[in-house]
């Protein structure tokens, strides 16, 4: 017999899981907006949370609750949407666990179980945000943060963060790498990798942090070659994109979605933090890297792409949107997955036309008051212009 509760929860669930999602009103001609997230802790299946027995669980109480299901992972796969979201359980520990949808935009539903992640490092206590790449040499590779508790600290909250390395092929079962070794960076989170060789290596996209929260002396978001993936080290890295006072990266930034090709360079969507009075403040945004020299910036539009606005505002963590995966299909259409607050999972669809536009058509950030003034000043005077021309006609 099914627990009474049980059928009036799984009607609640199906409700969600089928219900279609409509783009929002919001326009900046970049990107849609589209009204519900995709994944929320709802989505997490009633048999991952409650022993379904009546006989063992009479009151139907929960046991393990999911807190939360965002910064996920994208891929496409035989034209369908995979996601790997970052689940979080009540008892604060993230796992990983695949999502699967024919739109992109709604009916994503997960698979049964979570992600079998090998267990290769014993200290590791927590693992998130995994980035996808679909790679040249044919695996789809999984770059994630491993998090442990330092060693070298009696403060509890003092933790190191590494880059856990996976690969597959269909998304169930997984080979664990050695995690990357970052020869110069003592902690690496928001790594991920470049689906084509570089100068026939491995690239990636590394963020060189001194410490777990703050960067440090990290510059930026950083590059470096490693020619082994089944032990990848890593040697120099170059900053790529670097934090600047007085802009949305000032505080930190990190690689987001995995970067991806188009004729003029490879377009990358990112984040970028800065520090106010109500805590740290995260946003997306993109720039361009040269297609033969991956770690030189050739566009970087000022401010930000995506910032969280109305309930993307308030959630576990406020005033965070984050990606760490987008897909681009063969017919050129976008799909970003963002967070918001470390607590839901948001779509934002767009083009790669019209992203191509905006990465190399936006102003750069001018850096100071006066030059951004100027910066507007001359849109205005060539609009007023524009505008008095076509009075004329
Ligand atoms: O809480 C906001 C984000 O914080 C971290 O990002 P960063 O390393 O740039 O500070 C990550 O832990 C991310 O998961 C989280 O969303």
């Amino acid at each position: 017999m099914y627990h009474a509760e049980y059928l009036r929860q799984r009607e609640r669930q199906e409700a969600l899981l089928s219900r279609r999602n409509r783009p929002t009103d919001f326009y900046n001609g970049i990107f849609t907006r589209w009204e519900y997230p995709v994944l929320t802790r709802d989505h997490a299946p009633l048999f991952w949370r409650y022993d379904l027995d009546p006989e063992t669980n009479p009151l139907f109480l929960e046991r393990l609750g999911v807190n939360a299901a965002f910064n996920a992972g994208a891929v496409e796969l035989d034209g369908k949407f995979y996601l790997i979201a970052r689940v979080e359980g009540h008892d604060r520990k993230s796992f990983f666990a695949v999502a699967e949808s024919s739109s992109g935009v709604d009916g994503f539903r997960f698979w049964d179980y979570p992600v079998p992640l090998p267990d290769t490092c014993p200290e590791e206590t927590n693992v998130y945000d995994m980035r996808l790449t679909k790679h040249a040499d044919g695996w789809i590779y999984g770059v994630f943060c491993s998090e442990s508790h330092d060693p070298k600290s009696r403060d509890l909250s003092s933790a190191v963060a590494a880059a856990g390395i996976v690969r597959t092929r269909d998304l169930q079962t997984w080979e664990r790498l050695p995690n990357l070794a970052t020869l110069h960076s003592p902690q690496q989170r928001n790594v991920c990798l470049l689906p084509e060789f570089v100068n026939g290596k491995y690239a990636f996209y590394t963020r060189p942090m001194d410490d777990f929260i703050d960067t440090g002396s990290g510059g930026g978001i950083g590059f470096g070659l490693c020619e082994d993936i089944t032990h990848a080290v890593i040697g120099e890295e170059r900053i790529t994109s670097p934090r600047r006072y007085h802009t949305i990266t000032e505080s930190k930034n990190g690689a987001g979605a995995v970067p991806f090709k188009t004729e003029k360079g490879w377009i990358h969507i990112a984040h970028g933090v800065r520090n106010t009075a109500a805590g740290l403040r995260y946003v997306i945004y993109a720039f361009a890297t040269d297609l033969r020299e991956p770690w030189k910036v050739i566009a970087e539009p000022g401010g930000y792409l995506i910032a969280p606005l109305g309930p993307e505002r308030v959630g576990d963590v406020s005033n965070v949107v984050f990606t760490n995966g987008a897909i681009v299909r063969d017919n050129g259409e976008v799909y970003i997955y963002y967070a918001s607050d470390d607590t839901r999972l948001h779509v934002a669809t767009s083009t790669v036309e019209r992203l191509t536009d905006y990465v190399f058509g936006t102003p750069s950030d001018a850096l100071r008051s006066v030059d951004c003034v100027k910066q507007r000043c001359a849109l205005i005077s060539k609009n007023l212009a524009f505008l008095k021309r076509m009075e004329g006609e």
